[in-house]
């Protein structure tokens, strides 16, 4: 069949109407901004805040699907029903930076050879830097009949907005029999927090009379309470006085809701299975990188951002930075090491944008508090090196009722009033004050 030029232009024509529908291939639907900001959680929101503010009105564009902002560590004590869900969370129209342009949609595709991102609707958005901030994806899904055990009674965890009111119901209902806390194969945020949930069982089941009935059990895939000696210390007095067992190196791989079975895979022997009983089961779920950022070229082979530990600039493309869950910055995934990374982050790019270079700063500073009652917290601070680098002089190995109210009270105060504007670079300046000028 001979094919005219008029029927090639009838065609292409066709083509361009059905594109330009779907928004894709339509450049009247690509923006562009000077920097984009993937995600609009902690480490979003808290750098969006200080480049908006240098670079001016609508230089900034913030990329973040969810109409609330959830201060995730306050869920520890929503899940032991001290703090609501709704005290944790604000909308999130309300934290974006006065300067910065919030699109309200998902990142599907990034692509840094052309400095692009493309977003859910199929527009493009294009910019000079880009700072990735999209967390880690938690993946409850990973175990086998989970998403529907949450639909039954006392199954829970403290991980998501959508099971963690569960967490304080388990602990009302539950009667006697096990209570199950789950800690899985790395990676994951927040590694403490699997563990905290369990020393605020333990104090509500003897303030409600059912302690003597309750066997409380941690199962955890790792091999010891916690990575850092000097807490790991204080932590295992705790589980000692508390009478809680502990199972390491099993993995959670399934829980059957009929007959309330959680099963668990023995990590060195993974043809070896362990079955328990649970009454109650507060999972940790794994975690991975979301596709997005696995797909794109700016993965390492774990699939997180592959940036200078020091510096939060991407090793082979040096217009895109990342900080918090999503970079592969070798530090505990921790909302106190964004607050030191999303100033680091920001100079980096400032400079980079002036001409000049990176400093290497970051010392992978991270905090844990680990609340270990609910007047009680072992408040960790450490560093790459998994050595202790505590802002006060005092020993924060021990169990303390101020770094309880720390917790609680006045490091959320400082999250939503400080941090989310760009005004907090984490407790370092405090540190040496108060250790006279002495420490690192
Ligand atoms: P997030 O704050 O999770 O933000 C990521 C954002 O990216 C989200 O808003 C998400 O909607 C968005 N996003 C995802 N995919 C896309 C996409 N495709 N396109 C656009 N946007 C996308 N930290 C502490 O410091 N101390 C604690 O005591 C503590 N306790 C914790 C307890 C629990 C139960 C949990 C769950 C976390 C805890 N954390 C704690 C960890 C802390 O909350 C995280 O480390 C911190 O929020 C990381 O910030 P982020 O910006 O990297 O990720
Ligand atoms: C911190 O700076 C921070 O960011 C706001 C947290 O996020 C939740 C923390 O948990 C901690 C512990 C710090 C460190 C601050 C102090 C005062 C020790």
């Amino acid at each position: 069949m001979a094919i005219s030029a008029g029927h090639c232009r009838g065609h292409i024509a066709n083509f361009l109407k059905r594109a330009c529908a779907t928004k894709r291939y339509n450049p009247r639907y690509a923006s562009s901004y000077e920097v984009v900001i993937a995600g609009g959680g902690s480490g979003g929101i808290s750098s969006g805040a200080r480049l908006a503010r240098a670079l001016g009105k609508d230089k900034v564009a913030i990329i973040e699907p969810s109409e609330m902002h959830y201060y995730q560590p306050i869920w520890t004590l929503v899940g032991a029903g001290c703090k609501t869900l709704s005290e944790s969370g604000k909308p999130t129209k309300d934290v974006i930076p006065p300067n910065a342009k919030w699109i309200k949609d998902k990142v599907e595709e990034i692509d840094p050879d052309n400095n692009s991102v493309t977003l859910s609707s199929g527009e493009k958005v294009n910019y000079k830097y880009l700072v990735c901030a999209l967390g880690i994806q938690l993946r409850f899904d990973k175990i086998k009949g989970l998403p529907e055990a949450f639909d039954t009674p006392g199954v829970c965890s403290n991980f998501s907005a959508h099971t963690v009111q569960k967490t304080f119901a388990a602990l009302q209902d539950f009667q006697s029999g096990n209570a199950i806390f789950t800690f899985p194969t790395p990676p994951l945020k927040c590694p403490g927090a699997p563990q905290k949930i369990m020393y605020l069982a333990d104090e509500y089941f003897r303030k409600h009379g059912k302690r003597e009935k309750a066997t409380i059990m941690f199962n955890s895939a790792g091999p010891s309470i916690f990575a850092v000696k000097k807490y790991a210390e204080s932590l295992n007095k705790v589980i000692e006085q508390k009478d809680i067992v502990t199972n390491f190196g099993i993995n959670l791989i399934e829980v059957k809701p009929d007959t309330k079975e959680a099963v668990f895979q023995k990590v060195a022997n993974p043809d070896e299975f362990l079955t328990f009983q649970y009454d109650l089961l507060h999972v940790s779920p794994p975690m991975s990188s979301y596709e997005v950022l696995k797909s794109s070229k700016l993965a390492d082979a774990a699939g997180f951002v592959d940036v200078h530990k020091e510096t939060c600039q991407h090793k082979k493309y040096p217009n895109v930075f990342a900080l918090g869950d999503c970079s592969n910055i070798p530090t505990s995934k921790t909302a106190a090491a964004v607050a030191c990374q999303n100033a680091i982050l920001a100079s980096n790019l400032l400079s980079v944008r002036d001409g000049g270079k990176c400093v290497p700063k970051y010392d992978g500073y991270t905090s844990c508090p680990l609340i270990t009652g609910y007047k009680s917290c072992i408040m960790a601070e450490f560093d790459f090196d998994l050595n202790p680098l505590e802002t006060f002089p005092l020993d924060q190995g021990k169990e303390r009722r101020t770094m309880f109210h720390m917790k609680a009270d006045v490091i959320p105060n400082l999250y939503w009033t400080q941090m989310l504007k760009g005004r907090w670079s984490g407790p370092r300046l405090f540190r040496k004050i108060m250790h006279l000028g002495m420490s690192k």
